[in-house]
């Protein structure tokens, strides 16, 4: 009875999702009847199907289509590592010094992931000490993949020279004139060296709205520089707002009754030479007070500093202009009820009467202020208040 014998090794695994050497690493022998050595060709055997991409063993058969003489093994198709590549989030930005750290995400060829710590790779072309960026290669398992990394010098020492006794108004700015701060680096390099306004670009503690004796620090790095300051107590002259008709100082607004100019504010307000009346508008950008024309009731006062702090801050409101354009008229109308319908509003300027709350009483006055002087109280109710009503009995004309 003839049968196969292997002459030469089979392969037993093979890479998951390839295709199997079965055909070309092995010779074999027949033993039928007398001993005869032939070679494998896919013409003379049958190789029985086998699937590379399951992961358990799985038997092949190989049939010698002319004796019928079958072997018979195990092959299992292995996983391997496709890729592997700094992990999301990875650190790739060190300080002077700084050793490796970071995962690395390992992509097997079936689609499964795992992560290994950069420690449990070989890492070649990586120097602490040299600054600036460097391409590194990262090895797990016989599988490469290059990184750029970036190594920065750090801070390791700051030497602040502030002039002594530094005295400022409530709100100033803090000026460094006269000073030096010196930024010393790990890696030995040239100290570098900022002057006057130019350390204005240290982040900075200090707080022009804080009376008193103040520690200010600037701060490098992981490096803290300090100094002693004084603020003094607000003025009157700091920033008052005239005795004036038009304008009504509140706690957080400034009022007015009638459309008012930023020509008339200007007039109207009093403050020191080192603050600047600016105009923030509703979508946030800011401008100097003599640029914007009409007072609009979504225009913020703000008075900054010489390093733009907002030392006061006051809402503007032209009262009863609802719809923000700083003129009161019956366009205003829908916007006051809606208001007061939804509750949401600044009482400064909704408040006809001043009694501290929005009522209907005031919406009532708003519309004989603004609708047309024919029978007022009868358009507004034609515009919102029958509505409210369940019953359309005309009481009024009964
Ligand atoms: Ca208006
Ligand atoms: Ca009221």
């Amino acid at each position: 009875m003839a049968s196969i014998q292997v002459k030469q090794g089979i392969a037993e695994t093979c890479l998951y999702g390839q295709e199997p050497s079965f055909y070309s690493v092995y010779t074999v022998t027949m033993l039928s009847g007398a001993r005869s050595e032939i070679e494998f060709n896919t013409n003379d055997f049958t190789v029985s199907n086998f699937n590379a991409y399951l992961l358990t063993p799985q038997i092949v058969s190989i049939t010698h289509k002319q004796t019928g003489a079958v072997f018979r093994f195990t092959v299992t198709a292995k996983d391997y590592i496709q890729r592997i590549a700094p992990a999301s989030g990875a650190v790739l930005s060190y300080e002077y010094g700084e050793a490796l750290s970071f995962d690395v995400s390992v992509f097997m060829a079936a689609g499964s992931q795992r992560t290994v710590h950069i420690t449990d790779c070989t890492v070649s072309g990586y120097n602490p000490r040299v600054l600036g960026d460097q391409t590194i290669t990262i090895s797990y398992q016989g599988v490469s993949v290059t990184a750029i990394v970036t190594v920065q010098d750090t801070v390791s020492g700051l030497q602040l020279d502030m002039p002594p006794a530094i005295n400022l108004k409530y709100g100033e700015a803090l000026s460094f004139l006269g000073a030096t701060l010196k930024i010393y680096y790990a890696s030995g390099g040239e100290p570098r060296t900022y002057k006057n306004r130019e350390i204005e670009g240290i982040p900075c503690s200090y707080n022009p709205l804080q009376t008193g004796k103040q520690t200010v620090t600037l701060t490098v790095g992981n490096h803290t520089a300090y100094f002693t300051v004084t603020v003094a107590a607000k003025k009157a002259n700091t920033y008052r707002l005239k005795e004036n008709a038009v304008f009504t100082q509140k706690e957080k607004s400034i009022v007015f009754d009638r459309t008012a100019t930023a020509e008339e504010l200007k007039e109207s307000l009093v403050y020191e030479t080192y603050l600047t009346a600016k105009i923030k508008k509703a979508d946030g950008s800011v401008v100097p007070l003599e640029q914007v024309g009409i007072l609009r009731s979504d225009y913020t006062l703000q008075i900054v500093n010489d390093s733009d702090f907002t030392v006061f801050s006051y809402k503007l409101y032209l009262k009863g202009d609802a719809n923000c354009d700083g003129v009161l008229d019956e366009n205003d109308i829908t916007s006051l009820a809606d208001k007061l319908l939804k509750g949401n509003y600044d009482r400064d300027m909704v408040d006809y009467d001043g009694d501290g709350a929005f009522t209907l009483t005031d919406l009532v006055n708003w519309a004989r202020k603004t609708l047309p002087p024919v029978n007022p109280i009868n358009a507004m109710a034609n515009a919102f208040v029958s509505d409210a009503k369940p019953n359309k009995k005309e009481e009024g004309n009964e």
